[in-house]
């Protein structure tokens, strides 16, 4: 039984039709990051970030976007019960989820959820968000955002996090291009017990790719099955 850490990344979500951040035709390709994803952004043009979010929301639940092959494997490889399996994923999307997996951190917020500046409660969201949409919570206006993590502001479940990484055997990272910190340095702070192998997978080397100690390269649906599939079948 191993204990498996695995961190995933928007690239693992790209099969299914949702974009990356810093691919050449990526999110980050059309908006400034600065102006959508940091509280700065959102305080000067809260009408801008919520209709960038609602689009996103909206695009998550169109009919098109399902889980692939690896959120699949992924999900597969908890349910056969031989592992102990955490996934931290930075995806703010419910893809897996849906492919069934169940011990799951999302790190960075979920696009289908919302939380109220003024009363603090977090709500299943699945609609558009308006400035002035009132909080069902507190009946206050102009407090709704989206629940995810912008630039400056503290990522979720850190404790748990680091925790799980000081116990791991195995950490993986799929689907990320290793830009953005803490989860950047994850694989850092794993090699530093010394004890859990560490592999890429990603569609090319990433920012960190030398610090795994193996690497994968080639499409997250095809190599993150093959790689569940020799885990699996390993004594
Ligand atoms: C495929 C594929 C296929 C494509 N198959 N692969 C200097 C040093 C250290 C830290 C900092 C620093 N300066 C600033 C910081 C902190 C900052 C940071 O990291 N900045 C960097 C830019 C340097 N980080 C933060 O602010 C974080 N908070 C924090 O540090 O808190 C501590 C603290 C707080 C306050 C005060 C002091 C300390 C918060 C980070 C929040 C990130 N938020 C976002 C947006 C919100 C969610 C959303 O809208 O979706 O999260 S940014 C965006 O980037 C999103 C992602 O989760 C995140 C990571 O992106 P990801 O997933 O890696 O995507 P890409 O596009 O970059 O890469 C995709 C990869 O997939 C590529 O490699 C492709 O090749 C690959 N790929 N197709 C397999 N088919």
């Amino acid at each position: 039984m191993k204990r498996i850490v695995i961190l995933t990344g928007a690239g693992i979500s790209k099969e299914s039709g949702l974009d990356t951040f810093r691919d050449k035709d990526g999110i980050w390709s059309k908006v400034r990051l600065e102006d959508v994803a940091t509280p700065e952004g959102f305080e000067a043009d809260p009408k801008r970030v919520q209709a960038f979010y609602n689009a996103r929301r909206r695009q998550l639940q169109d009919p098109s976007i399902r889980p692939n092959s690896a959120h699949e494997a992924l999900a597969h490889l908890e349910r056969q019960g031989g592992h102990e399996v955490l996934i931290v994923t930075q995806n703010i999307d419910d893809l897996h989820e849906r492919a069934g997996s169940r011990n799951l951190i999302h790190m960075h917020g979920e696009m289908l959820k919302a939380r109220c500046l003024m009363c603090g409660s977090v709500l299943a969201w699945a609609e558009d968000i308006e400035v002035h949409t009132p909080c069902p919570a507190c009946a206050r206006e102009g407090g709704l955002r989206p629940h995810v993590v912008w630039f400056g502001e503290m990522p979720l479940g850190m404790d748990r996090i680091y925790a799980e990484l000081s116990r791991a055997d195995l950490f993986l990272s799929i689907g990320t291009s290793g830009n953005v910190y803490p989860a950047a340095g994850f694989v850092a702070h794993v090699r530093g017990f010394g004890r859990a192998h560490t592999v890429e997978l990603n569609l090319e080397p990433s920012e960190g790719a030398s610090h795994f100690a193996e690497r994968i390269h080639g499409p997250a649906s095809r190599i993150v099955p093959d790689f569940i599939a020799r885990l699996l079948s390993e004594p």
